[in-house]
């Protein structure tokens, strides 16, 4: 299977992120993830890692606002420019409430419009990293058009959180929607979300779209990040209404009730018929993650991958959150080897 990597993400390596009641903790979205899923990967038979192609940024503005991307891309130099006390990262304390706010012209106004939380920190690395985490995702892609069964983008920063035109939870450029609205020029594709947190940027991206179904499984909002999306009754929008589905899942889910929630997924994908899917697989599912509640286990992941895998669609699988370091090496290659 080809896994599509850049060492680009390690400049994205932000000191600290804020917690709800302002506790600064250690980034918990950090280069050491990729390091325990690299050395997994490089101990199966079957993993062959490759450089992402440049895709340029078409593809990415496809699906993201284009003064959402300039502010991605002039966030740091601006940042630097504006003299601050602590320039160690971009983090606004000022966030756009609802009811249409007016665009705001300064940088901290912009980044309070453009993000939606505290995890979500900019450095000097984090806009190039977010490219060449698209660029895999495309990659992915790619391979997948061109006859592979499925590939692996091994994404970092991860991507499903970010909207049109925000990022929040760790994202910046949604990977999975890029990839998903490049493969839907060649026919419908079909989105499944199995990370711990909904979904909400590829939500945003297709809400209106009928050519890209998108099913989320996740824990419920009323009690988990991202709170303001996720919820059942949202179906999608005009065009899109019935082309997106939530599974909200209660804290302690196991791996029977997990999987029962994944099969109801799996038969709208079916009734859909995609040419294409793409899987944001990300593994704070597990039992064991620091962000989670949920409480799958390895071998539930494992039985996750063959299922999804048994839809037998040309797959392009992103890399998401998981956050348990130690475990996501074996977690993800349990994932990926029932699709190689
Ligand atoms: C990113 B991904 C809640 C803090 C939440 C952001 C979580 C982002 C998760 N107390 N912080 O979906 O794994
Ligand atoms: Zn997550």
């Amino acid at each position: 299977m080809k896994i599509f990597y850049s060492e680009t993400h390690r400049k994205h390596n932000p000191p600290f992120e804020v917690f709800d009641g302002g506790l600064r903790a250690p980034y918990l979205e950090n280069p050491d993830r990729m390091d325990r899923i690299l050395n997994a990967l490089r101990e199966t038979d079957w993993a062959e890692i490759h450089e992402p192609s440049d895709f340029g940024l078409d593809p990415i503005r496809a699906v993201h606002d284009k003064e959402y991307l300039d502010f991605l891309a002039s966030c740091w130099t601006e940042w630097l420019d504006s003299k601050p006390k602590d320039p160690s990262l971009f983090l606004p304390a000022t966030f756009a409430l609802r009811h249409q706010p007016q665009k705001p012209k300064s940088l901290l106004g912009r980044g309070g419009y453009y993000i939606m939380d505290l995890s979500a920190c900019i450095v000097e690395g984090t806009y190039p990293a977010a490219l060449a985490s698209a660029n895999c995702s495309l990659s992915a892609a790619s391979s997948v058009v061109n006859g592979q069964s499925s590939a692996f983008a091994l994404c970092r920063p991860p991507g499903h959180h970010a909207g049109k035109d925000y990022a929040g939870g760790y994202c910046f450029i949604n990977n999975a929607a890029v990839a998903a609205h490049w493969l839907s020029s060649k026919g419908n594709v079909a989105v499944i979300d199995i990370d711990y947190h909904c979904g909400n940027g590829t939500q945003d991206i297709f809400y209106e779209r009928d050519d890209v179904l998108t099913i989320s499984i996740h824990a419920d909002p009323d009690f988990e990040y991202p709170a303001y999306f996720g919820f059942a009754n949202e179906r999608g929008k005009d065009a899109g209404f019935g082309y997106h589905h939530n599974f909200p899942l209660p804290k302690g889910t196991d791996d029977e009730a997990y999987l029962a929630t994944l099969d109801r997924a799996l038969e709208l994908i079916r009734e859909y018929k995609p040419a294409h899917l793409v899987v944001s697989a990300g593994m704070d599912i597990y039992a064991d993650d620091p962000l989670g509640t949920i409480k799958v286990s390895t071998e539930g992941i494992r039985e996750i991958g063959r299922r999804i895998a048994s839809l037998k669609l040309p797959s392009v699988v992103v890399m998401e959150g998981g956050y348990n370091n130690e475990a996501l090496g074996r977690n993800i290659t349990a994932f990926l080897g029932e699709f190689k």
